[in-house]
């Protein structure tokens, strides 16, 4: 069974996706119909280089003394972690593991700002600040900054044949990490400064992510009121986090893989999943200012970033709903073959893993005349 499912893994790649790490490199937006063919419809991701050059929001939203003060009198939701993961696994006293969220407070725009660009691990109180709101928020909580975007994507709301469900906006530093997911959305992903650090992997890969059941459990920040101080005095004893479980206990099926363990852990992390760590390597993509993903819907990522000279990370995300066609089928057919049918064999098997095609770049399909480069510029090997 093993092989069958590596050489899953590996026909993708070999037929359509290419050989990781790179992605498709697009310099301007295709056409709806390009979009359509070359992308949405083999489900498979690019990067659009010069994706918003017309938006105000690329020179405005770099000051943080124009958002502040178009968002003077605003109330935002800000996730507050101790770690900079939330929606992420992390050890609780009476459980192993358990799926953590944020502690989520609702503050003004400029002192829940202060917070992100407070946002410390060195110091006793650690406490990590991230605006996200994954509701819709820009159209909601952030309307006065509406006119510096478009409302959607125009060539993807023509190919997708639908508006987006939400659009997101994420402000945060190099503190905030989102742990590997997927989402039944198609996703056009753009930075409007700083960068961001993708890596993908496609839905056939979904045993790669040991993807179990851990329960559900929450950040519940303390003294909160004392949070307005930290800005101010950072050494103040502001407060800390505990981690409740929910009750009744309630399951969430979640990704395993942390891909960049700490060096102490890196052999664990590497005897545990050794699908992941084995396989073959991530998709990477660098997203930066101005740059627009195409995060196709159930494609397993996990992201980074790193600020910009004011501290800030600042991106929006337009969702549409994925189609639930045959892909979606297949997919729930595939994630239905347990694991342990072939993870006792793999843990020896998967040391051998190698694309048997390792062409750089393929051929586009005939008839295409659309401008593409394989994106070259990310590839390191960190994950190696
Ligand atoms: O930017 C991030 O931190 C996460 C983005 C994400 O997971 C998404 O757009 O689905």
């Amino acid at each position: 069974m093993i092989e069958r499912v590596q050489h899953l893994w590996q026909e993708v790649r070999d037929l359509s996706l290419g050989p990781p790490p790179y992605i498709d490199r697009l310099p301007s937006p295709p056409t709806p119909l390009q979009f359509l063919r070359l992308y949405v419809a083999p489900n498979k991701p690019c990067l659009i280089s010069a994706a918003v050059p017309h938006w105000p929001a690329l020179s405005l939203w770099p000051s943080t003394a124009y958002l502040r003060e178009t968002l003077s009198s605003t109330a935002v939701s800000l996730h507050l972690t101790p770690t900079g993961k939330a929606d992420a696994l992390a050890p609780h006293p009476s459980a192993a593991l358990c799926f953590a969220s944020a502690h989520v407070e609702k503050l003004p725009f400029p002192e829940a700002l202060d917070l992100v660009m407070a946002s410390d691990l060195e110091q006793t109180n650690k406490t990590v600040a991230y605006l996200q709101q994954q509701n819709d928020c820009f159209r909601g909580e952030y309307g006065p900054l509406a006119a510096d975007c478009e409302e959607h994507v125009p060539w993807a709301t023509e190919a997708l044949g639908c508006s987006p469900e939400a659009v997101n906006l994420w402000i945060g530093n190099d503190l905030s990490e989102t742990s590997f997911h997927k989402d039944h959305y198609d996703n056009l992903y753009v930075v409007i400064t700083g960068e961001k650090k993708f890596l993908l992997l496609p839905p056939t890969d979904v045993h790669r992510m040991y993807i179990r059941d851990y329960p559900a459990a929450q950040y519940i920040y303390h003294q909160v009121l004392l949070l307005r101080e930290l800005i101010c005095v950072s050494s103040q004893d502001s407060g800390e986090f505990q981690l409740e479980l929910e009750n009744p206990i309630r399951n969430v099926p979640w990704c395993s893989v942390d891909p960049y363990p700490s060096p102490n852990e890196k052999q664990s992390e590497i005897d545990k999943f050794p699908l992941y760590f084995h396989g073959p390597k991530p998709f990477e993509v660098t997203v930066k200012a101005g740059e627009m993903l195409y995060l196709p819907s159930m494609w397993f990522h996990h992201v980074r970033q790193s600020p910009d000279d004011t501290g800030l990370t600042i991106a929006i995300n337009y969702w549409y709903d994925m189609q639930f066609d045959i892909k979606y089928a297949y997919f729930n057919f595939l994630q239905s073959i347990p694991r342990s049918l072939f993870e006792n064999r793999a843990l020896c098997k998967t040391r051998n893993v190698k694309l048997i095609s390792d062409t750089s770049f393929r051929d586009l399909p005939d008839g295409s005349d659309i401008d593409v480069s394989r994106d070259v510029r990310d590839s390191d090997d960190e994950n190696d």
